[in-house]
């Protein structure tokens, strides 16, 4: 018989990559999404005649529709991917955040723990839990450094610090705080319950089906549109100096599956181990669009800027690539051109 899996958050970009993977696999697949007064579907649209894809209403906050649902259904997996997953707006609505986030979370941990003990969870941690901690290894005698001291960008660089699963985490935003405290819970219930519970230290992923409020999407959407004459105005960034560890969500989905395939339950970095800025995504975009430089085209705006910054990101899988054979198919200029086909031809992924 085929294995159920509920999917929390199934209609964002993460969610909607996950369903299509898990249906060519076999599975069932029970899809939460929010009650919405408009079509809030378009993602699932490979998914939705799919015989076994059946799609349910409801809120992650909601905890006797979290725990009906998993009650009802005692899935073989479920997937966490339900959040307020917008860092800058974690500042401006942080109880909100909070609720989503992690309260959500401990409403799946205790559904499984009260009436699925048996299922297999996957929790959707992130490299904004380190902040700005990271790690790197001493030229002198190899060994393993881990600081939170201030570091120069260029150091970050030059030394070819990173984050891993080692890594100290000291979030700098509430989305982080909140991703932190769940990631944290994840830990707590697979020791003091035997859960089989997993959290995929995430770094940023993206894609055509991108929120277009992330910076990348709002690079590629916005090259779209002036591409087809539908914008004269140029494009407003914030910081654009910030590092970041880009990677494509369809193969970051595949190791979210994976981890819920092992003997025992562990936490995995997934990345790419490669860094670029916003600077650098902008130069390789309007590249691959034809464009000149950004420069003329973009301005800077101080008010888009974050009152507190992940400035470096660099993510190691080394315990991924061993444990789960994981490897990312899809490289940072790959990953943009992709973004950017897909935007002037108008969304067709
Ligand atoms: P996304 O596109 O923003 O999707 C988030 C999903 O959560 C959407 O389906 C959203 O529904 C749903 N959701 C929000 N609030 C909910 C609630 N109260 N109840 C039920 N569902 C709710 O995010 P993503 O990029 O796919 O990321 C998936 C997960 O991975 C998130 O938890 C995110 O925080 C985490 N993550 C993402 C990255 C990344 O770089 N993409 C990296 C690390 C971790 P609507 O469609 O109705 O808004
Ligand atoms: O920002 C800078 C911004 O919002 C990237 C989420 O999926 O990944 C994502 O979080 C960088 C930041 O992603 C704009 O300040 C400049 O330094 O695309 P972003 P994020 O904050 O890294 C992590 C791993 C997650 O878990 C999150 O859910 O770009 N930036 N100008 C801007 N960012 C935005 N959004 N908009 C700008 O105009």
């Amino acid at each position: 018989m085929s294995k159920t899996a509920l999917v929390f958050g199934a209609t964002g970009q993460d969610g909607s990559y996950l369903c299509e993977m898990l249906l060519k696999k076999g599975y069932n697949v029970l899809a939460i999404a929010r009650r919405s007064s408009v079509d809030n579907t378009e993602r699932l649209k490979y998914c939705l005649n799919h015989r076994k894809f059946t799609m349910v209403r409801g809120d992650i906050c909601d905890q006797s529709f979290v725990f009906s649902t998993i009650a009802k259904n005692n899935p073989a997996e479920i997937y966490n991917l339900a959040a307020q997953s917008h860092v800058g707006d974690s500042f401006t609505q942080p109880n909100y955040t909070i609720d989503v986030d992690l309260m959500g979370t401990l409403n799946v941990l205790n559904g499984i723990l009260n009436f699925s003990k048996s299922s297999r969870f996957y929790q959707a941690s992130t490299s904004e839990m380190y902040g700005s901690c990271f790690s790197y290894y001493s030229l002198i005698d190899g060994t393993r450094v881990e600081s939170k001291t201030a570091i120069s960008r260029e150091d970050f660089i030059k030394k070819k610090c990173f984050q891993d699963e080692l890594t100290a985490m000291i979030p700098n935003s509430p989305y982080g705080v909140a991703k932190l405290a769940s990631h944290n819970l994840v830990k707590i219930y697979r020791e003091s319950y035997g859960l089989y519970a997993c959290s995929g230290i995430l770094f940023n992923h993206e894609s055509p089906r991108r929120g277009e409020l992330f910076v990348t999407r709002k690079i590629t959407s916005w090259i779209g549109m002036r591409k087809n004459s539908k914008t004269k105005e140029k494009l407003q960034l914030g910081n654009v100096d910030s590092l970041r560890d880009w990677g494509h969500a369809k193969d970051y989905v595949e190791a979210m599956h994976s981890m819920l395939q092992l003997n025992a339950p562990d936490d995995f970095v997934i990345a790419t181990g490669c860094t670029y800025s916003v600077e650098d995504f902008l130069n390789v975009a309007f590249k691959h669009a034809g464009f000149g430089s950004w420069k003329r085209q973009v301005v800077l705006n101080p008010t888009l800027k974050r009152p507190f910054e992940v400035d470096a990101l660099r993510g190691v899988s080394t315990k991924a690539a061993k444990a789960l054979k994981w490897e990312p198919s899809y490289n940072f200029d790959l990953l943009v051109k992709e973004m950017v086909e897909s935007d002037i031809d108008g969304h067709k992924v």
